[in-house]
């Protein structure tokens, strides 16, 4: 499914770290998005829904072990205050469904993500019932889930329609399907001795669009073989 009207997406972020989310959020495509009432954000941070005086988040592990675990209630309140019944709540961990293109395109079709970012040796496991689902940007471990979240925010963000430019590469992604990109250039013609190929100045758009298909093809036999098999269900 495609997006077919615009409209708002809303992420609400659940993190101890708000500052490092809204410098990120405060950058690049993501603030021009949300300048455009493309995307609304929120943080939402577990520490101020702590019942404890010294605003206490994390606590010793049951049966013991080394490192600190997220108590339950101040994530859950933290939740409970971004989310409704319409909105979708990702825990960002190691053991999720990985990150990838289709997830992303999915996820933007969505009116309300809230990004839950877990830290130190993990949450208490019976929040897991808050969550919707768990998605994971790769298989490796992080201090925290915000750059997780901020992956999976600038993944989405980008789907949204009106963000990119007409020509940036939503489109293009169509073209080149679930292929790699073909090689670009641009100026000077010839780059300490190095030419661009002859065709992409030849004015035929017929040939241009062959080559370009051709390159990409062979940049991912080359490069992604599991692409060729996995997307196109061909091998050659
Ligand atoms: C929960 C996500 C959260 C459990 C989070 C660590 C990597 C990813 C965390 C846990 C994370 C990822 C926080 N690190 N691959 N760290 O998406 O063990």
């Amino acid at each position: 499914m495609e997006h077919s009207t615009i409209s708002t997406l809303r992420i609400d972020f659940v993190t101890l770290f708000p500052e490092m989310v809204q410098s990120v959020l405060d950058t690049s495509i993501i603030s021009r998005a949300r300048n455009n009432k493309l995307l609304e954000t929120r943080c939402i941070n577990p520490r101020d829904f702590s019942d404890d005086k010294h605003h206490k988040i994390d606590a010793r592990p049951y049966g013991g072990g080394p490192g600190m675990i997220l108590m339950a209630e101040p994530v859950h309140q933290a939740i409970r205050k971004a989310a409704t019944p319409k909105s979708h709540v990702i825990f960002l961990s190691p053991q999720g469904r990985r990150l990838n293109q289709e997830i992303a395109r999915d996820l933007s079709l969505k009116p309300h993500l809230v990004l839950v970012c877990g830290h130190y040796e993990g949450v208490d496991e019976r929040l897991r019932s808050d969550f919707d689902e768990e998605i994971s940007i790769g298989d490796y471990v992080l201090t925290g889930g915000e750059l997780p979240a901020l992956v999976l925010a600038d993944a989405v963000t980008r789907l949204i329609p009106g963000v990119l430019k007409k020509a940036d590469a939503v489109e293009k992604e169509s073209f080149s399907g679930p292929l790699l990109d073909f090689p670009q250039y641009t100026r000077p013609q010839n780059w300490r001795g190095k030419k661009i190929p002859e065709v992409l100045i030849s004015g035929n758009h017929e040939l241009i669009r062959q080559w370009r298909s051709q390159a990409a093809e062979t940049i991912t036999r080359l490069k992604r073989p599991d692409l060729m098999t996995q997307k196109t269900g061909r091998k050659k």
